[in-house]
């Protein structure tokens, strides 16, 4: 008999062991991701969240002030290419640099519903953590893409209030976004340089955020602001303040995307493009915007209030 026992044939117990350690190992900075600042991407996620077939928002490189006031400011969004230069906040933002910076800090976390205004405070550390644990097909609200896929629409078990905090964690509805301690946080956005594009009666502010793959915030909107992506990637549905979305405002964008946007006629679709890294998006005012992560992101808006 083979040393290690009958049971199980070598092949099939090395097998096991490898799933077992890819479940299981931790996140460790590889080659292949030092450009993403160690925010390592979801494997899994790339069936579940991909990015759209076209892009329907314009890409605008060394777009001047003057083109920008007359062409998108007042009537439509734009993605602004080579426009700053954030790479010393970009190398800021990896993940072994924030932990070490503010990993002790108290984090103020939101659910990623339109009209939810739960609040759950964590560590930064330990919400990073867990950004590693988070299933990129999960649905919120405790549901599940796998489940569905094995039980239907009917029966899906979903999160009660007394497991809310470990349930939202893992079924992804808890977004580090906004709600930034500026005194905490100054070191570090002293040294994001925002998009040089200013309207009058406006005052900047920021907003960082930090979130997992398959991770969103439904449809809502504001007034016009800027958003960039310093690592990962992040897909945007844009409507104009008179279409009024089709969603449900407790469901998140990735369950959006998968019952509702297949529907969705050619001309009820939203505008859409996937923002890369460096990449900044402008939304002008009252516009519909959702968002959703395709890989773990790190991002920053500049609102314009
Ligand atoms: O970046 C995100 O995921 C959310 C951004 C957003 O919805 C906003 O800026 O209002």
């Amino acid at each position: 008999m083979p040393r290690g026992g009958g049971l199980m044939a070598p092949r099939v117990h090395s097998l096991l062991l490898l799933v077992l350690w890819t479940l299981t190992a931790p996140a460790r900075p590889g080659p292949e991701e030092e450009g993403d600042g160690g925010w390592r991407r979801h494997r899994a996620a790339l069936a579940a969240v991909a990015e759209e077939e076209h892009c329907t928002v314009e890409r605008r490189a060394d777009l001047s002030y003057a083109e920008f006031i007359q062409h998108y400011a007042f009537s439509r969004p734009v993605i602004l290419q080579g426009l700053t230069d954030n790479s010393r906040f970009r190398a800021l933002c990896s993940r072994k640099r924030l932990l070490a910076s503010f990993g002790d800090n108290v984090i103020r976390l939101s659910t990623a519903n339109t009209y939810s205004y739960q609040k759950v405070d964590l560590l930064f550390q330990e919400y990073v953590e867990q950004l590693h644990h988070q299933d990129p097909t999960s649905l919120g609200n405790g549901e599940h893409l796998g489940w569905r896929q094995w039980v239907g629409e009917v029966g899906v078990p979903r999160c009660q209030d007394p497991c809310f905090l470990l349930c939202s964690l893992l079924t992804d509805t808890l977004y580090f976004f906004g709600d930034n301690n500026f005194t905490e946080w100054a070191s570090l956005f002293q040294h994001y340089i925002p998009p040089p594009f200013g309207l009058l009666g406006t005052t900047p502010a920021y907003s960082f955020g930090i979130a997992g793959t398959g991770s969103g915030v439904p449809f809502h909107w504001h007034g016009p602001g800027f958003s960039e992506v310093i690592y990962g990637r992040k897909r945007w549905f844009l409507y104009p303040p008179e279409k009024t979305p089709e969603f449900h405002p407790n469901k998140t964008t990735l369950a959006w995307l998968q019952d509702t946007y297949p529907g969705l006629t050619p001309s009820a679709r939203p505008l859409e493009c996937t923002i890369q890294a460096g990449e900044v998006l402008y939304f002008p005012d009252r516009w519909w915007h959702a968002t959703l992560n395709l890989d773990t992101s790190v991002f920053i808006s500049t609102f314009l209030s």
